[in-house]
């Protein structure tokens, strides 16, 4: 496991590179423009930095997509760049970890290329089949609504290749050991150059069993024959006995479709495998089977749902934001007109849960979904893809597009809004997805000038999630969990903290249950009331 529970006490935020900051005006964030925010990171209190992927990538999936795994790619800068970067953060204090997408590559990987070649020893580096009678070698689906096998080598050719992803993004072979040797040198790479951990996307389909026939269903035919199998298993193991522990480096594993059991058997210590995941059943609660049908969520689900995990798992990471999902504020909780109040709720209820937070940018100024006019403005082959789908189906224009806004992954993907300058100060150039017409009033500059900004909030919450210690080790307590108020102990040693959250935007009586907890540490309000919670509120109390 990683050294000295490096991860067990830290907050993290993810930076979505070619989002963040642009330096050179080609619309694009690079390192240059991460490294001119580094001040304004460590003032914030975090002290890690996940970077979602910065090597040479045609970009397919928005570098998910992975041309060459010891690379930069030069729309975000040069190597140099990077180690001046990984040099700067650790002088504030912050680590750094690298995405690892190892399921597939890009179909310009060298590999692939070799592959197409002819090469027989890198044919065997992907998963590589004849089809059968005519028809594809199996039922599968596919993540992004697409044919899981395409051909391989031209129209004409009998074979067809896996992607569980898009077409550009060929699943690797992981029964091939030369690829597990592969991979444990790229990381080796990163780790040698000083990087603090990996987080590992979608790890936990990895290794495929078999390519057999799946049990039909609505998504993802197939999932059974790869989801957390034991070859995965086996190569987690190998991988962090191998390549992680000599380096005291700490992964946190992106793994889709986990349950309860599956997730334990991944970060159970005594396997060794992964130190967190990130799991998603709560990011589900509001939808309807498949993830691009979403209902407005009854806050009571999310208690709910996150009750269940927080008791069953010892340890996790903690997110309500990533790059693949719509803004929380948006999405979970009926926040019109009180974006500030309940970014700040999301704020405490982060930094209270047990686990380790990861926070994604813009969240600590309460950023909303884009606000994208049509299918031209979004940029995400997924939603892309989705829509292609629907039009399949023939679901109307009109919900087609309503779905896609509620749903598509560019809602978090917006640039960075730093002041009310042009492009929210993010480039002086043309971005390279919209930014959100909301910039005006909410960014970087203008909350922190506000008295009451939100980020002073996120920042005051990180501080003391660092350094309160029933908050770092504290158990979870459920305590309530109504259609309005969530409510919930963490317990060290005999002391005790209440996290109370009010998830509407009604004001509401402190319910009876709590109403012994009189010691008010924090409250979202500067003006609050002991007997009622304003919309919004986010409490920590004392006994
Ligand atoms: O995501 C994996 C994943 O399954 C989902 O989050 C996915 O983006 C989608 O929502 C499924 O419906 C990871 C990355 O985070 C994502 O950005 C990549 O596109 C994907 O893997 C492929 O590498
Ligand atoms: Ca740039």
């Amino acid at each position: 496991m990683a050294a000295a529970n490096l991860h067990k006490d830290t907050v993290v935020y993810q930076i979505y590179p070619r989002s963040y900051m642009d330096s050179n005006g080609d619309g694009i964030g690079d390192i240059n423009g991460i490294i001119s925010k580094l001040d304004y990171l460590a003032d914030l209190g975090i002290n890690t930095i996940w970077f979602s992927p910065l090597y040479k990538s045609p970009d397919d999936d928005n570098g998910y997509d992975i041309a060459d795994y010891k690379s930069i790619d030069p729309k975000f800068g040069t190597m140099e760049e990077f180690d001046i970067l990984l040099a700067q953060a650790k002088k504030r204090g912050i680590g750094i970890v690298m995405d690892l997408v190892i399921n597939h590559t890009s179909d310009e990987h060298e590999w692939f290329k070799k592959a197409l070649e002819g090469d027989e020893k890198y044919r065997d580096y992907y998963i590589i089949r004849k089809g059968k009678n005519g028809k594809l070698p199996n039922n599968w689906g596919n993540f992004f609504a697409e044919c899981p096998w395409s051909k391989f080598g031209g129209e004409d050719s009998e074979e067809y290749y896996l992607h569980l992803f898009s077409k550009k993004q060929p699943d690797l072979n992981w029964h091939n050991p030369a690829v597990i040797e592969e991979v444990k040198d790229i990381m080796r790479f990163w780790l040698e150059k000083g990087v603090v951990g990996f987080r590992c996307d979608v790890i936990n389909i990895i290794y495929k069993d078999s390519l057999e026939n799946g049990r039909p269903s609505p998504i993802l035919t197939g999932m059974e024959h790869y989801l957390s199998t034991e070859g995965c298993h086996r190569i987690l193991r190998e991988l962090h006995d191998e390549v992680l522990e000599p380096y005291g480096a700490f992964t946190v594993g992106e793994t889709v479709f986990v349950d309860i059991h599956k997730a334990r058997d991944l970060i159970d210590e005594k396997r060794r495998e992964l130190d967190m995941i990130f799991y998603f059943e709560h990011m589900e609660v509001d939808q309807v089977i498949v993830k691009w049908f979403k209902t407005q969520l009854k806050p009571q689900k999310l208690m709910e749902c996150l009750t269940k995990w927080q008791s069953a798992l010892d340890w996790c990471a903690v997110y309500f934001e990533n790059h693949d999902q719509p803004r929380f504020i948006s999405r979970f909780i009926d926040s019109k007109g009180f974006r500030k109040e309940s970014s700040k709720m999301m704020a405490g209820l982060l930094m209270t849960l047990r686990g380790t937070p990861f926070m994604y940018e813009g969240q600590e100024i309460g950023m909303t979904n884009g606000d994208f006019a049509d299918l031209e403005e979004v940029m995400d082959i997924e939603s892309h893809n989705i829509y292609k789908m629907a039009t399949k189906l023939h679901i109307p224009k009109g919900i087609r597009w309503k779905m896609i806004q509620r749903t598509s992954r560019d809602n978090a993907r917006t640039p960075m809004q730093w002041n009310n300058s042009e492009n929210a100060g993010f480039t002086t150039g043309k971005p390279w997805l919209k930014v959100n017409g909301n910039y005006k009033t909410v960014n970087v500059q203008t909350d922190m000038a506000d008295p009451d900004g939100v980020r002073a909030f996120w920042k005051k919450m990180i501080e003391l999630r660092k350094t309160n210690e029933i908050l770092r080790e504290g158990q979870f307590r459920s305590c309530i969990e109504s259609k309005s108020v969530y409510a919930f102990k963490r317990v060290l040693d005999g002391k005790e903290l209440l996290s109370v959250c009010n998830m509407t935007g009604k004001t509401v009586a402190v319910p009876e249950k709590i109403k012994g907890w009189n010691n008010v540490l924090v409250s979202s309000y500067k003006n609050y009331e002991k007997d009622v919670l304003k919309p919004f509120e986010f409490r920590l109390i004392e006994k």
